[in-house]
């Protein structure tokens, strides 16, 4: 691979490194599902797919759905803005394509509708990069009263052990859920040390083949002479014709 090739790719990867860390770890992001598409005040849609920044959410299993609602209903949760209101056999999954690694930080949750006024657990699956799974269960505080003043939703927080997941599933049914803050993963230090060492390694390399070039273009040219037996020209100690002053240094061969 050509050296300005070689460098380019390094210089690549080495920014993507810098850009990820920028917003890495600790930088947190919110789901709010409000769209789009926008869920209009008192509409209650049922769907199979809704992608946030990022993020990719489905029903665990196919011909599941999950239900966007747009509040605004009396009897159902309110916090202002669309929500998720999981009834009976829905369920959720999110990922981001299951490959980028994120960890989840905290999320909105609610009672269902002033009907089931009652403390509620939602169950969360985390699913890691190594192939373990993590749960948690929260339980919501039970006191709903929908369009009314009080509050509806609680915040709860995820442990580390959600720190570093690909994909999480809500299996739970009659809940609603809001604002699901999570954040990215930083790749392992080890891979942008080892960017950064094979960019130096190639530099080194570039440096070391441009100062010998250099070097090399300075140094006089190199005289060859055959001294054959019987040339009347003596060699001397330093390898240089005799008699000649000044002369450049020769290699000989000493003819049979
Ligand atoms: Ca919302
Ligand atoms: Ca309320």
């Amino acid at each position: 691979m050509a050296f300005k090739t070689c460098l380019r790719l390094v210089l690549c990867a080495s920014v993507a490194c810098f850009v990820i860390a920028l917003r890495g770890q600790g930088t947190l992001r919110t789901i709010t599902f409000d769209g789009p598409p926008t869920i209009p005040p008192g509409a209650n849609i049922g769907e199979t797919y809704y992608y946030e920044d990022s993020m990719s959410f489905t029903p665990i299993k196919p011909g599941d759905q999950f239900t966007r609602a747009g509040g605004g209903i009396a009897v159902f949760p309110e916090d202002g803005s669309p929500y998720l209101l999981q009834g009976a056999f829905d369920s959720l999954s999110g990922s981001r394509g299951g490959i980028s690694r994120f960890g989840l930080h905290s999320v909105d949750l609610s009672e269902f509708s002033i009907l089931y006024d009652f403390p509620r657990t939602a169950q969360f699956v985390g699913y890691r990069l190594d192939g373990t799974i993590v749960t948690a269960e929260f339980t919501t505080d039970g006191v709903i009263d929908g369009t009314g003043p009080g509050p509806d939703f609680q915040t709860f927080h995820f442990d580390t052990r959600f720190s570093d997941l690909v994909r999480f599933e809500v299996p739970t049914h009659t809940y609603a859920l809001d604002n699901l803050v999570f954040f990215d993963v930083v790749p392992e230090p080890s891979v942008c040390s080892l960017l950064l060492v094979a960019g130096g390694v190639v530099g080194h390399s570039h440096i070391v083949r441009k100062r010998r070039l250099l070097r090399n273009a300075k140094k006089p040219p190199l005289v060859e002479t055959q001294i054959r037996q019987g040339d009347l020209i003596p060699r001397t100690e330093t390898g240089q014709i005799g008699g000649l002053s000044g002369a450049a240094p020769v290699s000989c061969w000493w003819g049979a």
